[in-house]
C-alpha cells in the first residue's frame, strides 16, 4: 500500500512529503505514525542539514482526518486530550525543536492542525494559491498544534481571534502581508523557490542556525534582560562550533566558508 508519509534524504536535505491525497493530507493515527518515524530518523541522520515539510495534491494538509471521529449517536466521545498529547504535540515539539531549519512548502490549502503545522516550521512558503483556514471552530473546537500560541504572536490578538473565531480562508497573499509566513510565490515556482532555499541551507552553519531558532523561540517570553542572557549563553555554544572557526576563517582569507555543519 502507499506511505501516508515519503521521506527523501539526499545531499543534506531531508523531504517530507504527506501523501494522503484523496483526503487533502489529513492525518489519521497511519500518518502520525510514519512521520514520528520520518523525523526520528532525521533527527538520527548527521548529514541532514535542513528539512523540506511539502504536501501532495492540490492540498497541504487539512488536519485531523474527520472520518474517524465520526461517532454513532449514543457511542461515547473520543479523547481529543488524548489524541492531541500522544500525536499532535509531541509532532509540533519535534518540528519545532528540530536542530536544524525546517521549511514548509504550502503547496495548497492547510487547514485545522495543517495550518499550525506550516505555521510552526522556521521558514513558511506558500503558492499564491493556497489558503490557511483555522477550520477548528466550524466544528466546535478550539485552534491547536500550537495555533493559540503562534498566531497572536505572528500576526496580533484581533487578527487571531478573527482568524480562529471566524474560521474564513485567509490567502496565501494575506498571510505574508500579515507577518503569518515567510512568502507567498507563483504556484508554478513553489517548487524551484522552496528546494533553492534547502540547497542553501543545507550548506550554512547549522548548529548556529539551531542555535538561532533557540534564541528566537526563548524571546517572546523573556523581558529585555533575560534575553539578552539568552543570548550571550548560545554565542558562547556557537564561538566553539567548527563552522564558526571556518566562516572567520574564510572571511580574512577572502574566500567562500566551507561550513560542515559540526
Ligand atoms: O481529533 C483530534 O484528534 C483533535 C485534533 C484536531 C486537529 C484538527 O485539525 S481539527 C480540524 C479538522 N479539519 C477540518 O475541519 C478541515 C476540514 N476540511 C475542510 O474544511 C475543507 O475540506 C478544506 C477547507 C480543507 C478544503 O475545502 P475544498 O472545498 O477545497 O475541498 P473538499 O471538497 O472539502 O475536500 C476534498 C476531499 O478531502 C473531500 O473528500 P471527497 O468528497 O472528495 O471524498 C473531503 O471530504 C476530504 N477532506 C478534506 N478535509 C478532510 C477530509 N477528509 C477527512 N478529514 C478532513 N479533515
Amino acid at each position: 500500500t502507499e506511505q501516508s508519509v515519503l521521506l527523501d534524504i539526499d545531499q543534506g536535505i531531508a523531504k517530507v512529503t504527506l501523501n494522503r491525497p484523496k483526503s487533502l493530507n489529513s492525518f489519521n493515527v497511519e500518518m502520525h505514525e510514519q512521520m514520528r518515524a520520518a523525523l526520528k530518523t532525521i533527527r538520527n541522520d548527521h548529514s541532514v542539514r535542513v528539512l523540506l515539510l511539502t504536501g501532495n495534491g492540490r492540498g497541504f494538509c487539512a488536519g485531523q482526518d474527520l472520518s474517524d471521529r465520526n461517532v454513532n449517536p449514543g457511542d461515547e466521545a473520543p479523547d481529543l486530550g488524548l489524541s492531541i498529547e500522544k500525536y499532535y504535540n509531541p509532532l509540533l515539539q519535534t518540528l519545532r525543536n528540530l536542530p536544524m531549519p525546517v521549511i514548509c512548502a504550502v503547496n495548497g490549502v492547510a487547514a485545522g492542525a495543517g495550518a499550525n503545522i506550516a505555521l510552526a516550521c522556521d521558514i513558511t512558503l506558500a503558492a499564491r494559491s493556497a489558503n490557511f483556514v483555522q477550520a477548528f471552530c466550524k466544528i466546535g473546537l478550539i485552534p491547536d498544534s500550537g495555533g493559540t500560541w503562534t498566531l497572536p504572536r505572528s500576526v496580533g490578538m484581533a487578527r487571531a481571534k478573527g482568524l480562529a473565531m471566524l474560521g474564513d480562508k485567509l490567502s496565501a497573499e494575506k498571510a505574508e502581508q500579515w507577518g503569518m509566513i515567510w512568502q507567498c510565490v507563483d504556484d508554478d515556482a513553489l517548487e524551484e523557490e522552496s528546494m533553492k532555499l534547502a540547497r542553501h541551507f543545507a550548506t550554512q552553519p547549522t548548529k548556529g542556525l539551531a542555535m538561532i531558532k533557540r534564541a528566537l523561540h526563548a524571546s517572546p517570553d523573556n523581558s529585555f534582560e533575560e534575553q539578552v542572557l539568552v543570548e550571550r549563553d548560545l554565542q558562547r555554544l556557537a564561538g566553539r562550533t567548527d563552522d564558526y572557526r571556518e566562516g572567520v576563517a574564510a572571511f580574512m582569507e577572502k574566500r567562500a566558508p566551507e561550513f560542515k555543519g559540526k
